[in-house]
């Protein structure tokens, strides 16, 4: 028999994510607010894991795989066939990795945004390629290990919603598998959006970030409260920041907790605070201005 929890999820229950995976959450809190009227698709990476094999999945709502560097050309398709069968109540969501989003798929989502489809897109941003052992994406913050960065990442994490925001879109907005709430909203909010929609959600992996996984919701808290994460959404270009932090907490808080980070230099952290204070003053004087 199944649990209450088994029945309400649009993710069938014993899939085989690892303990503590935050990517799983947030997929299930995503059908949570979308409900059964959604068709998601996923790239090749962890969350191919749920789409599953062959003709098994574990979601309870059409699936479809696409290929790592198309995704968002995919959910453009589906669109438009919807539209032409004058299907509008239908969400169309990509639900891929930063490596799928921020690298190879960047192209796709770049035109889509651009043509304006009304899509979701959700990037659920681990760091890393995960799904094929470990390697840096360009989401890979400053310092942190993978397998093919031995000794830590010497390169900056890209700024995928800066560059986003600068092409123009209706609704974007950041989140964290720390502050569900705040991811909820935002899902919820993304349903009534005439267009395209881009939410970049942390989502910790204690796999690849070397931490015991009954951590993943306070690392993803950590990341907020330290300002590298910071939460905000972009309204047709009106800036509103969903969680305001009175004094940021050092950086040292967050990276000494993550064994990936066991060999970043003080100067690395000194330039991961620094960055995250410029950032957070930026923002709330933009939000200021508004
Ligand atoms: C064009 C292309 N390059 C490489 C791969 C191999 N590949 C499959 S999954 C994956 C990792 C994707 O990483 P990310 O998008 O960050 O998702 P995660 O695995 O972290 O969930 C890679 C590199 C592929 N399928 N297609
Ligand atoms: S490697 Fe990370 S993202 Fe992938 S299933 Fe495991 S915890 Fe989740
Ligand atoms: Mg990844």
């Amino acid at each position: 028999m199944g649990s209450a929890t088994e029945k309400l999820s649009l993710i069938s229950c014993g899939i085989t994510t690892c303990e503590g995976c935050a990517m799983e959450l947030i997929g299930r809190v995503t059908l949570d607010v979308l409900g059964p009227k959604t068709i998601i698709l996923t790239p090749p990476s962890c969350s191919a894991i749920i789409t599953g094999y062959g003709r098994e999945t574990g979601w309870r709502v059409p699936a479809f795989q696409s290929n790592l560097e198309n995704i968002a050309a995919y959910c453009s398709g589906i669109r438009v066939a919807l539209e032409v069968q004058g299907k509008d109540n239908v969400h169309v969501v990509a639900f891929a990795g930063d490596g799928g989003t921020v690298d190879i798929g960047l192209q796709a989502l770049s035109g889509a945004i651009e043509r304006g489809h009304k899509i979701i897109y959700i990037c659920y941003d681990n760091e890393a390629y995960m799904n094929t052992g470990i390697q840096r994406s360009g989401a890979t913050p400053l310092g942190a290990w993978t397998t093919t960065t031995p000794a830590g990442k010497k390169e900056s994490k890209k700024d995928i919603v800066g560059m986003l925001r600068a092409q123009g879109i209706p609704y974007l907005a950041t989140a964290s598998a720390g502050y569900i709430d705040d991811f909820r909203r935002k899902v919820e909010r993304a349903k009534d959006v005439d267009g395209p929609v881009y939410i970049h959600v942390l989502t910790p992996c204690a796999t690849g970030w070397r931490f015991p996984p009954k951590e993943t919701v306070n690392i993803a808290r950590l990341a907020v409260d330290t300002g590298l994460w910071p939460l905000y959404e972009v309204v047709d270009g009106r800036l509103k920041i969903t969680r305001k932090v009175k004094t940021l907490k050092p950086v040292t808080d967050y990276v000494q907790c993550q064994g990936r980070f066991r060999s970043i230099s003080a100067d690395q952290i000194a330039q991961l605070e620094k960055g995250a204070e410029k950032l957070y003053q930026e923002l709330l004087a933009e939000e200021e201005k508004a």
